[in-house]
C-alpha cells in the first residue's frame, strides 16, 4: 500500500486536505478548536477539540460533504507571514495554537499562516494553490486521542483521511484498504472464534478460544518435533523470577520500562518475567560442562509479560502476555557459525512449510563509533559479524544490514514481515550474546583443562505463538491448511431422516482416524449448511446422501470449490492423511 509520507507531492496534497477538513469542521462545529494535523503514512489526520461532541460515521459523511462544497467554491490558499508577537495576538483565544506558538523558537521570528476563504490556520506549509485541487479524498475514521498523547490531558477527536490526485488512485487505495480490513487477523480471529479479549482480563491479554487453542497446539507440536530432531532439550520454568535474578541478568537496569512492576511476597520481591534467558542460564549453570557437551540447546514454550503501551497492543500481534517459542543455545566460540547456520536453515524450512514468501531478513550490527551502547571488544564484534554475514551468504539468503541496531550484547538477525494493517513487525529472531553468560559466570572446561565462557544464541523461530498465529491468519485470509485447521471436515447429511445414521458412522470412523470432524445435522436447508461450511472456512465438506449411504462412500468438496469428488472410505482417509502429512 502506498506510503503518503514518502511522496512529496502527495504529502503536500494531504496536508492541504487536512486544512480543508479543519475548515469544514469549523463550519459545522463553530466552537471547534484545532491542535495539529500532520501527514502520516496512511494519509493525514487532524486532532480537534470539539467540546463534548464525539464524531460518528454519519458525522464523517456530513463533514465530507461540507469539504466537497468548499472545494467546489475553489478559494485560493494564501500564505502570510507574521511575527511571533502578532501570532500570539491573532490566536489569543485559541489555547492550542498559543501552546504551539509559545514553544516556537524566538529566532523563528517569522511565523506563517495559511488562509483559504473564511479559514486561517497556523502552518509551515507548503500547500497546493487552491482548494479546488482537493477533489479525490475520503475521511476514513475517527477516534479519541489525548492531547499530546498524554492520558492526563483532555481527549480530542482525531479524524483520519486520505487524498489523491485522481479518482482511480483513490478507488484503488480504498479497495486495498478494504482488502486489508478483511485480512486483519482481528476480524478473522473473531469470525472464526480463534481468540477473544475481555476488559476484566485486561488490555493486550487475549484469551485463546478452542479453535485458537487447536492452532496453537499444532504449532507447538510442529516446532517441538523439529527441535527434538535438532537436539534441543525442552524445559518448564516459572513465569516469575526475583528482582535479583533480573538484576543479575541486567534486565532490571536495561529493560525495566518494558516490564510489569514488581510485587512483594513475604521477604521476596518478584517480577513477571519479560524474557526467559535468565532461567535458562541457571539451568545451564546447574551442571559442569565439558567442551564436548556443547552446543547445549535449552528450549521452552515460555510465557512472558511485557509492558506494551495501551495504544500499541493489537490482537494477537502485540500482546502483554505472550508465549515465546524460545531457546538458548550455549556454544563454544568456534561453533557460532555452524549453530547460527542451523537456526537460519530452520527458519527457512519453517517459512517454506507455511508457504510464507513475503519477509525480509535484517542483520543488525553495532555502530563501531557508539562506544557507549556497545560493550568494548572490537575483536569479538568483528569476528561475530563477519561470521553471520558469511553464513547468510553461504545459504544464499538475501538480507539487509542495519548498522547501530544490534543489541548492546551482540549482533542479531531478525525476520521482518508486514501485517495487513500497521507497521512491520519482527517474527523470528536469532541474537548472539557474549555478555549474559559472563554475568551468570557460566563456564565449560575446554580441551586443555582451562575454564572458558560459552557464547549464547537466543532464538525464537515463530517469535511468539501469538504473533505468528496473527501473521498466518492474515497470510491465509483464515483459510488454513488442513493440518492447522481447527475443524478439518464438516459432515452435512442431506436429509436427517435418511442419512443421519450413515453420517454418524462416518463421523466416528473419521474421528477414530484422528481427524477433527464436525457434523451439521441442523434442520436447515442443505444449501444454507453448505454455505456456512464455506463461511467457516472448513477445508472439507462431506455431503451424505442416498448414493453415499448405499455405496458406503464419501463425497467431499474442497473449500472454495463447487466440485464434488467421491471416494471409497479407505481412499478418502489416505487422501486426507497425505494432505496432512505433506502440509498441503
Ligand atoms: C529469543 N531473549 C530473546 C529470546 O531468547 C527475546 O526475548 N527476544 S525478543 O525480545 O526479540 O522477543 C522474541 C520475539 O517475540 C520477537 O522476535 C517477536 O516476534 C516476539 N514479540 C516481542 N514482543 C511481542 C509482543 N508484545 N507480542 C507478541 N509477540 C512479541
Ligand atoms: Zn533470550
Amino acid at each position: 500500500m502506498i506510503n503518503i509520507k514518502e511522496d512529496e507531492k502527495l504529502s503536500v496534497l494531504n496536508h492541504s486536505c487536512a486544512h480543508l477538513l479543519a475548515q469544514a469542521v469549523k463550519h459545522l462545529y463553530p466552537h471547534a478548536m484545532f491542535w495539529v494535523g500532520p501527514v502520516i503514512e496512511e494519509g493525514f489526520y487532524y486532532d480537534i477539540d470539539l467540546g463534548d461532541n464525539v464524531i460518528t460515521e454519519d458525522d464523517l459523511a456530513t463533514i465530507e460533504k461540507e469539504m466537497k462544497k468548499i472545494s467546489k467554491d475553489g478559494k485560493r490558499i494564501v500564505r502570510h507571514e507574521i511575527s511571533k508577537e502578532e501570532a500570539l495576538e491573532q490566536f489569543k483565544n485559541d489555547p492550542y495554537k498559543i501552546d504551539l506558538i509559545s514553544r516556537m523558537d524566538e529566532a523563528d521570528t517569522v511565523i506563517s499562516c495559511y488562509t483559504q476563504g473564511d479559514f486561517t490556520d497556523l502552518c509551515r506549509g507548503p500547500h497546493v494553490e487552491t482548494v479546488k485541487e482537493l477533489k479525490y479524498f475520503k475521511l476514513l475514521k475517527s477516534s479519541g486521542a489525548y492531547w499530546k498523547g498524554d492520558s492526563k490531558n483532555k481527549m480530542l477527536q482525531r479524524i483520519y483521511g486520505i487524498c489523491f490526485f485522481n479518482e482511480e488512485d483513490l478507488n484503488n487505495h480504498l479497495l486495498a484498504l478494504e482488502d486489508a480490513k478483511q485480512r486483519d487477523h482481528r476480524k478473522i480471529g473473531k469470525d472464526l472464534d480463534i481468540f477473544m479479549s475481555h476488559d476484566l482480563v485486561g488490555k493486550g491479554m487475549p484469551l485463546w478460544l478452542p479453535n485458537g487453542a487447536i492452532i496453537r497446539k499444532q504449532l507447538e507440536n510442529y516446532i517441538y518435533e523439529k527441535e527434538q530432531k535438532m537436539g534441543y532439550k525442552h524445559v518448564y520454568t516459572p513465569c516469575v523470577g526475583t528482582v535479583d535474578l533480573y538484576k543479575t541478568s541486567g534486565h532490571w537496569d536495561h529493560y525495566q520500562e518494558n516490564m510489569f512492576p514488581s510485587m512483594k511476597v513475604d521477604e521476596e520481591e518478584f517480577v513477571l518475567r519479560p524474557m526467559n534467558c535468565p532461567h535458562h542460564m541457571l539451568i545451564y549453570g546447574n551442571e559442569l560442562h565439558s567442551y564436548r557437551d556443547l552446543p547445549i540447546r535449552i528450549g521452552e514454550f515460555a510465557a512472558d509479560f511485557r509492558y506494551e503501551a495501551s495504544g500499541a497492543v493489537k490482537g494477537l500481534e502485540r500482546v502483554r502476555c505472550m508465549c515465546q517459542n524460545d531457546a538458548h543455545l550455549f556454544v563454544r566460540p568456534d561453533q557460532i557459525g555452524e549453530e547460527f547456520k542451523k537456526v537460519v536453515s530452520l527458519i527457512l524450512e519453517v517459512y517454506k512449510d507455511f508457504g510464507l514468501k513475503d519477509y525480509k531478513f535484517r542483520l543488525s550490527l553495532r555502530d563501531p563509533e557508539d562506544k557507549e551502547k556497545y560493550f568494548d571488544d572490537d575483536e569479538m564484534w568483528n569476528s561475530a559479524e563477519a561470521k553471520l554475514r558469511e553464513v547468510l551468504n553461504e545459504l544464499g539468503v538475501e538480507y539487509f544490514e542495519a548498522v547501530g541496531e544490534a543489541a548492546f550484547y551482540g549482533p542479531k538477525l531478525d525476520v521482518e514481515v508486514k501485517p495487513a494493517v500497521g507497521p512491520e513487525v519482527t517474527l523470528s529472531t536469532c541474537q548472539l550474546d557474549f555478555l549474559l553468560p559472563r554475568r551468570f559466570e557460566l563456564s565449560y572446561i575446554d580441551r586443555d583443562g582451562s575454564k572458558k565462557t560459552p557464547v549464547v544464541l537466543h532464538r525464537a523461530i515463530f517469535g511468539t505463538f501469538d504473533r505468528f498465529t496473527a501473521f498466518i491468519l492474515e497470510e491465509t485470509k483464515g483459510v488454513l491448511p488442513l493440518w492447522l485447521s481447527p475443524v478439518q471436515m464438516n459432515i452435512v447429511p442431506v436429509n436427517n431422516e435418511y442419512h443421519l445414521e450413515y453420517s454418524k458412522e462416518l463421523e466416528e470412523l473419521l474421528r477414530n482416524e484422528g481427524f477433527r470432524v464436525e457434523m451439521d445435522a441442523r434442520e436447515e436447508k442443505l444449501s444454507y449448511r453448505m454455505r456456512e461450511s464455506q463461511t467457516r472456512k472448513i477445508p472439507l465438506t462431506l455431503i451424505v446422501g442416498d448414493k453415499e449411504r448405499d455405496e458406503k462412500t464419501i463425497s467431499y468438496r474442497l473449500f472454495g470449490t463447487t466440485e464434488t469428488t467421491t471416494l471409497s472410505r479407505e481412499e478418502f482417509v489416505a487422501f486426507v492423511k497425505d494432505l496432512i502429512v505433506n502440509k498441503k
